[in-house]
């Protein structure tokens, strides 16, 4: 369908939230492989999602490309090239240009548009969005795509506009190359978005001052140019290593972890960390040894590993002590990866600040005032915040269900989803990589072909069937919630007080865990095994009222 501009037609078979990854294949897969009228939106003024936002310096994936791409045309995979092992944000923003390209889906996009609510009209059995354009969309579907870290943590710091500077955000950074030179630059946060650019940042600022909350385990990405050899190989064997990839926890083709860090020598264990950590990626945190991320012991064996390698790394032993995280387990925050991270901090203009106890306590024109009453003077400063992830996009949607239902209430104290893909009381809206299901723990573009093929299939099966509407019952989700919650139980990941994946992240927010724990190989047999029983848990019925 080519959008049409008239005020009377606001019609259509899915309303598709988002122009990211997941939105430009659900807007492929509903529109040209289902022949239905799809209508996506985007504040943006182009496609990308979080790769059109996250312009910072040094943004990278941390997923190889190869891997972290399409799988869903071979065509595609194999015509694209890759110039680096890791590409950088821009690569990835033109990738996923071609991709909206080659399948013509920028005129199903309507972009510079937010959707500002959903509301279920229960009786024509439809979605009805309004946008900030002030249009009014009809539709017995929506597929959301709105990501799960799309919504910048709001900055909690009394005075920040009144900084004299300028203030800069990673999740929302200007087209516009920014200079550094000769600038008093300070960054808060030191997550895997403060970590990519303090280590760019430090080569040009005339000073970098970095706020340090809670310190992180990064370890090296790795990165290089991509092999011309090792690329072709990588052609020639794709659908194995796709099938690979969606046969692994995290889905990438990894296949060297052992089963316990206990169960070998500690000179077998140092081999196994040293190879891991050279051959980077997340390979020491996922493909060392399989318990890193379930038993404690296991767990500190690896996080002792990463201090030894960080005081190695950074000449001023105070410092090294600073950067080291003891309080929580590696792996339960969101590891960052980097490139001459620590090394940014034996440069004589980078300053390294703790900010845990001697806490931010204001921005000031001038500067950052901390609650010792010292004030650092900057020109620029960076929130390299975070997001409010996984639930933050979809509440963002202001989303009414069944009954005048609030997503926002029915959440209210934590996500309550069916395999992460739907919401009691909120029948056909599909989250993409929604919360409780592998999404952030997977590899993005695979966890989005996979939910978006099976909301296709849900919608399939409903024509098929001469029905309109899917919801899971509740019963089904109270299970799911229970099984994703006792799954996190089992993990270490309850431990980080601090962990977006926990929406620690957050003030106020629930306390409860983001992304299921299971495996994706273990989710996906889930989902197939659903699917089979003829949608189990799933209520199917038909629509209340012709689309009107
Ligand atoms: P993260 O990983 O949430 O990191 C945010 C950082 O900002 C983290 O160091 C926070 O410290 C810090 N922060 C947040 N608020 C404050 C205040 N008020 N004072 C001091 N420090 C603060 O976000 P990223 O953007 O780096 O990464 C998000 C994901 O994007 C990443 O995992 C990839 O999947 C891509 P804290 O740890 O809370 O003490």
């Amino acid at each position: 369908m080519t959008i049409s501009t008239s005020t009377t037609q606001r019609q259509a078979d899915a309303i598709v939230v988002g122009a990211g990854f997941a939105g430009l294949y659900a807007v492929h897969a509903l529109r040209d492989k289902m022949g239905l009228d799809v209508v996506a939106f985007d504040a943006a003024d182009d496609v990308g999602g979080t790769w059109y936002w996250n312009r910072y310096p040094g943004a990278r994936v941390d997923i190889e490309s190869v891997h972290y791409s399409y799988s869903f045309d071979d065509a595609l995979q194999q015509e694209w090239r890759w110039s680096e092992r890791f590409c950088a944000q821009p690569e990835i923003l033109a990738y996923l240009e071609h991709v909206a390209e080659r399948y013509d889906l920028r005129r199903s996009i309507r972009f510079k548009t937010r959707i500002t609510s959903l509301t279920w009209d229960d009786e024509a059995s439809v979605w009805v969005a309004t946008t900030d354009a002030g249009d009014t969309w009809r539709a017995p579907h929506v597929v959301s795509g709105a990501g799960n870290l799309s919504v910048p943590k709001k900055p909690d710091f009394p005075g920040i506009e009144k900084f004299a500077g300028q203030v800069l955000m990673t999740g929302n950074w200007p087209h516009h190359e920014v200079c550094f030179t000769g600038k008093r630059v300070g960054i808060i946060g030191v997550g895997s978005s403060g970590i990519q650019a303090i280590s760019e940042i430090a080569k040009t600022a005339d000073h970098l001052t970095v706020f340090q909350r809670t310190p992180n385990y990064a370890t090296p990405i790795g990165n290089e140019l991509l092999d011309p050899a090792e690329e072709a190989d990588y052609k020639a064997n794709y659908q194995a290593i796709r099938e690979a990839s969606r046969n692994h926890f995290l889905g990438v083709p990894y296949q060297d972890a052992q089963p316990s860090a206990l169960a070998v020598s500690a000179q077998e264990r140092r081999a196994v960390f040293d190879d891991r950590w050279n051959r980077g990626g997340f390979r020491l945190f996922i493909d060392s040894f399989a318990d890193i991320l379930f038993d404690k012991r296991a767990n500190d064996t690896a996080a002792e590993y990463i201090r030894e390698r960080i005081r190695e790394r950074v000449k001023d032993p105070a410092t090294a002590e600073l950067l080291s995280p003891t309080d929580y387990p590696y792996g339960t925050k969101r590891p960052p990866l980097e490139t001459d991270y620590y090394e940014a901090y034996n440069r004589p203009n980078v300053t390294l600040l703790d900010v845990r106890t001697n806490t931010v306590k204001a921005v000031m024109p001038k500067g950052v005032e901390l609650s010792d009453g010292t004030l650092h003077e900057l020109d620029v400063l960076i929130l390299a915040t975070g997001f409010d992830a996984c639930t933050g996009p979809l509440l963002a949607l202001n989303i009414t269900g069944r009954n005048g239902l609030r997503l926002a209430d029915h959440w209210a104290h934590g996500p309550q989803t069916y395999l992460g893909l739907m919401s009691a009381g909120f029948p056909n809206l599909f989250m993409i990589t929604g919360p409780q299901s592998p999404s952030v723990l997977y590899n993005m573009p695979l966890a989005i072909e996979d939910h978006v093929d099976l909301s296709c299939e849900a919608i399939a099966y409903l024509r098929k069937e001469g029905l309109g509407v899917i919801e899971p019952t509740p019963e089904a989700e109270q299970a799911w919630v229970a099984h994703t919650n006792e799954l996190a139980q089992h993990t270490l990941l309850p431990e980080s007080k601090t962990s977006w994946y926990m929406g620690d992240n957050i003030p106020g927010k629930p306390r409860r865990v983001l992304v299921y724990l299971g495996g994706a190989p273990n989710y996906r047999a889930k989902c197939e095994a659903t699917v089979k029983a003829g949608w189990e848990g799933f209520s199917l019925t038909a629509a209340e009222g012709a689309l009107a």
